[in-house]
């Protein structure tokens, strides 16, 4: 029945488009009818008819817990789209480009630990996805693709959008198969679920929409998926042989990377039994960093001397979960020995004088109770003490600027980090915010940080943020976007407001691709191609429904901040910071150095001596 109310506004807008009330009751009537018809025949399909492949696949996501599809639509997805549709235990996201949809499924698995969904339509639909998921691979997060196909009788035609999908993704997946007939599912969807899960990392399921639609062979699932957490410990002898090792050592340093998450305490315990300073590797910051007398930093390209220097000077260096992959960062005298969960990772990126599989907690556990407190004390205190000197020398370069421009984006890095949330989720995009984040961020255990940090894509951190916002509605998300980054998968800002995704977005806007400015620099090759010429990201981020803010002076940066941190919505800052900010390694090898003065002799031969000045400027004399 229709309401009075409903009757006249119905009335007043045949009004407005010259139908007379007559009409009016025709257009209402045949409305009704046509919705009910619809209902009539959902309800026919959802209480009668035999379930589909499709419904099958759906049934098996949600037993297992998955509560979201990461995905652009598209026809030969439509039986699974459609089933999602009437689920209320699961939901689709839809965004605006697939490959995001990969990220987001990466950063969702990342923080929750749970397998995470995405896909894609057949052919286009799905190659989207492959950089995402080749992150998301490499990540080794848990990550299900669902690549649709094109009709399966077709296949091998040259047919339109064709691509094969199953030979696509074998190299971003650990397990990728067609599903070209009913019976095979579910045991090809559950196979792959389990494989993601189990072996961490993407499975694809290929499936061709005309077999998603036919009527499922089996009824539900075979399989229910239990969260398997085995403990995985060295022998005995394999931990007294580490012992003996340990206990006769001086000066010992410890790597530490993503590998030890959920082992803090042991860590920490270890490190003061060893009195071993912590370096740790960059995806090991979020679980390492925090709570730590021991940490002396990072190492590598971004890192601290400090880091560098505890790696350097070690007689043992004890690798612990990580896959820190910069050979020049290793040291060559040192006895080097590495723990991990995964025998393939042994010795892969350095040479290896011992080697152990085991999971950090467990093993340490059971190594903790054999080892003798190290008595030697100056190793630790010198790493500590180069510590202190090195950050004091990054945070010096961390500042106001005594409000002149240009703005360093060092200080925009510190007053972020200071401003937000106790359990902020931060991702960085890949690029020169990658470098600030890593310095300036401070981890408490409670924060998380995401990048592309194996993968090494741009474009990961809005992407990242959406997935990670869709997973902790109530948390404080921030992109710390670059300029180019932001640019590249830019469309997706669009999803924030769709989605209801309250997202900060600092954009580094430093008008050039500078993170690769610095390394053609540092190759002795004169920067081309780099510029950006941006527009004003504001007036974007308004015209997607986003609040747009800007600070133009560096004294404007903190209440911009703040007011983007408290505003309840996706909000986007955007933040002219100079470009030329050196970003110096711990060491510079010859070959870098000899690159850098040829940059400097390249660029006054071509007139562009002011560039060099500049260059000088921002480092040197601030
Ligand atoms: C532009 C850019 C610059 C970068 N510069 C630097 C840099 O200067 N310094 C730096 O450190 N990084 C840098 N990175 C990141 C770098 O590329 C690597 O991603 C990072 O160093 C790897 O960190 P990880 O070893 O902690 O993690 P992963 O590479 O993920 O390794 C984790 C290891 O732990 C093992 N593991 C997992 N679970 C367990 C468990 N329960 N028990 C035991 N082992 C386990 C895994 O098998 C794996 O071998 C940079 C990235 C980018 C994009
Ligand atoms: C998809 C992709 N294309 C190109 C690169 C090479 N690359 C690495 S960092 C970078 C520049 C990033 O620019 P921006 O996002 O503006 O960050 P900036 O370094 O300027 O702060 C480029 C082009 C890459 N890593 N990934
Ligand atoms: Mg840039």
């Amino acid at each position: 029945m229709l309401s009075a109310v409903a009757f006249e506004a119905a009335r007043r807008i045949a009004r407005m488009s010259l139908l007379n009330e007559q009409n009016i009751w025709c257009l209402i009537c045949s409305r009704l009818v046509l919705s009910e018809f619809k209902a009539q025949i959902v309800w026919e399909r959802e209480k009668g008819m035999a379930k589909r492949v499709a419904d099958l696949l759906v049934d098996v996501l949600v037993e297992a817990g998955v509560e979201r599809v990461y995905g652009v639509s598209g026809d030969s997805l439509n039986g699974i789209t459609d089933s999602i549709r009437t689920r209320k235990e699961i939901q689709w996201i839809h965004l605006r480009h697939e490959e995001v949809a990969a990220f987001a499924a990466g950063a969702d698995a990342h923080l929750t630990g749970k397998l995470a969904v995405c896909a894609g339509s057949c052919g286009p639909g799905n190659m989207h996805l492959i950089n995402g998921l080749y992150d998301c691979h490499r990540s080794r997060v848990p990550v299900l693709a669902i690549a649709a196909q094109i009709p399966s009788n077709e296949i091998g035609s040259g047919y339109f959008q064709e691509t094969h999908p199953d030979q696509l993704f074998t190299q971003c997946s650990h397990y990728c198969e067609l599903v070209s007939q009913s019976s095979q599912m579910p045991r090809v969807l559950e196979i792959a679920m389990q494989t993601a899960l189990s072996r961490r990392g993407v499975a694809v399921v290929a499936l061709p929409g005309d077999v998603a639609m036919r009527d499922a062979v089996h009824e539900g699932r075979r399989v229910h998926f239990s969260e398997a957490k085995p403990t995985v410990c060295p022998s005995e002898d394999e931990l007294n042989l580490l012992a003996d090792l340990l206990n006769r050592s001086e000066r010992i340093t410890i790597l530490g990377g993503a590998g030890c998450a959920g082992a803090h305490d042991e860590l920490i315990e270890l490190a003061g039994k060893l009195q071993a300073p912590i370096v740790h590797a960059m995806r090991g910051k979020e679980f390492i960093e925090y709570n730590n007398p021991f940490d002396v930093g990072m190492t590598g390209l971004l890192g601290f001397s400090s880091g560098y220097q505890a790696m350097m000077s070690c007689d043992v260096l004890l690798m612990i979960g990580t896959d820190f992959p910069y050979q020049q960062f290793y040291p060559k005298e040192a006895t080097v020995v590495q723990i991990d969960l995964r025998g393939e990772q042994l010795g892969r990126r350095t040479k290896l004088d011992f080697g152990f599989v085991g999971d950090t907690k467990t093993t340490l556990r059971a190594l903790l109770p054999k080892l003798q407190q190290n008595p030697y004390e100056p190793h630790l205190k010198k790493s500590l003490e180069h510590y202190r000197q090195a950050r004091k020398g990054l945070d010096e370069v961390a500042t106001e600027n005594s409000g002149k421009k240009p703005i360093h984006p060092q200080y925009v890095a510190r007053v972020l980090d200071q401003l937000a949330a106790e359990d902020a989720v931060f991702t960085c995009d890949v690029g020169t915010p990658t470098i600030w984040a890593a310095r300036y961020l401070t981890m408490n255990g409670k924060r998380r940080i995401i990048g592309s940090f194996n993968h090494g894509s741009m474009a990961n951190a809005l992407p990242q943020a959406i997935g990670a916002q869709v997973s902790y509605p109530g948390r404080q998300v921030v992109s710390m976007s670059g300029d180019g980054g932001l640019a590249m998968l830019m469309g997706d800002l669009l999803t924030l407001r769709q989605h209801q995704l309250p997202v900060k977005i600092v954009v580094f806007k430093n008008e050039s691709l500078a993170f690769v400015e610095l390394e053609m620099k540092a190759a002795g090759i004169l920067d081309f191609s780099t510029d950006l010429h941006n527009p004003d990201f504001t007036k974007i981020a308004e015209g997607a429904g986003l609040l747009g803010l800007r600070a133009e002076t560096p004294d404007q940066v903190e209440p911009m901040l703040a007011r983007a941190l408290k505003y309840d919505g996706p909000a986007l800052i955007e933040i002219p910071v100079s470009r030329q900010e050196l970003s110096m390694p711990p060491t510079i090898t010859y070959e870098e150095a000899k690159g850098f003065s040829l940059f400097m002799t390249k660029a006054v031969l071509s007139g562009r001596g002011d560039e060099v000045i500049d260059l000088a400027k921002v480092n040197l004399f601030r």
